[in-house]
């Protein structure tokens, strides 16, 4: 499946999306493809920057399929957060991307960079682009875990009871698996949940 094939997409690209792809294999891309089309979807429904959200969503998972070393050592040697190593390796990949894809490739706009940074734990007082590009990891069509559905009902109104709600999923199985949750989770959840209330009107 090429990048050109997707209905809107930005040709120029094409060479970055080649080389994000060789990062990564078919099912990883096949689900970076999904999560574009939906951050798509989400930026022209949330009023975001849609060309910003399909380059965060094109680079989310670059470094997803690093070996575990050589981001421990990116993590340790380029002066990323080192708590993130007291916490599950699936956090990873989110900062060392955002390092990577401006060493290898020059990305140098920050609220992307972010976008890429915390798509995997939030944080709170998330930008409508972190929001879009995260919600769009969990609700891609590729998605198929218990709650998606919800999530995904929750997305067509509000951006932040959605993520919320899609936090829970994952805080949720860290809890039954007695893992620990990075903090900033926990930060982004109750952040989210008072933006959600406070849009309600009864804050
Ligand atoms: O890279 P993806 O698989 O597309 O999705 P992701 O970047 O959201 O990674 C999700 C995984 O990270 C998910 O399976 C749960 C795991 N994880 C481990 N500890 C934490 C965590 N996720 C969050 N948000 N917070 C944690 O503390
Ligand atoms: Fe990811
Ligand atoms: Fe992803």
């Amino acid at each position: 499946m090429h990048p050109e094939r997707i209905p809107g997409f930005n040709p120029e690209l094409a060479p970055l999306a080649e080389e994000t792809r060789r990062q990564m294999p078919e099912k990883r891309w096949i689900h970076t493809l999904g999560v574009i089309g939906a951050a798509r979807e989400l930026a022209e429904r949330f009023g975001g920057d849609k060309e910003k959200a399909e380059l965060a969503a094109l680079l989310h998972d670059y470094a997803k399929a690093w070996p575990e070393e050589r981001m421990e050592r990116i993590i340790r040697e380029q002066g990323l957060p080192q708590d993130l190593l007291e916490y599950d390796k699936e956090l990873w990949h989110a900062h060392v991307g955002a390092w990577a894809v401006r060493e290898a490739h020059g990305i140098a706009d920050e609220e992307v960079l972010d976008a890429i940074r915390y798509h995997t734990s939030g944080r709170e007082g998330m930008t409508l682009l972190e929001k879009i590009v995260c919600l769009a990891d969990y609700i891609e069509p590729g998605r198929n875990f218990p709650g998606v559905e919800r999530i995904r009902e929750l997305s067509r109104h509000s951006l932040e009871e959605a993520l919320a709600a899609a936090f829970d999923t994952t805080i949720l199985f860290l809890v039954e698996r007695g893992r620990p949750i990075y903090p900033l989770t926990v930060l982004a959840r109750n952040d989210l949940l008072r933006q959600a209330r406070g849009k309600q009107g009864h804050s």
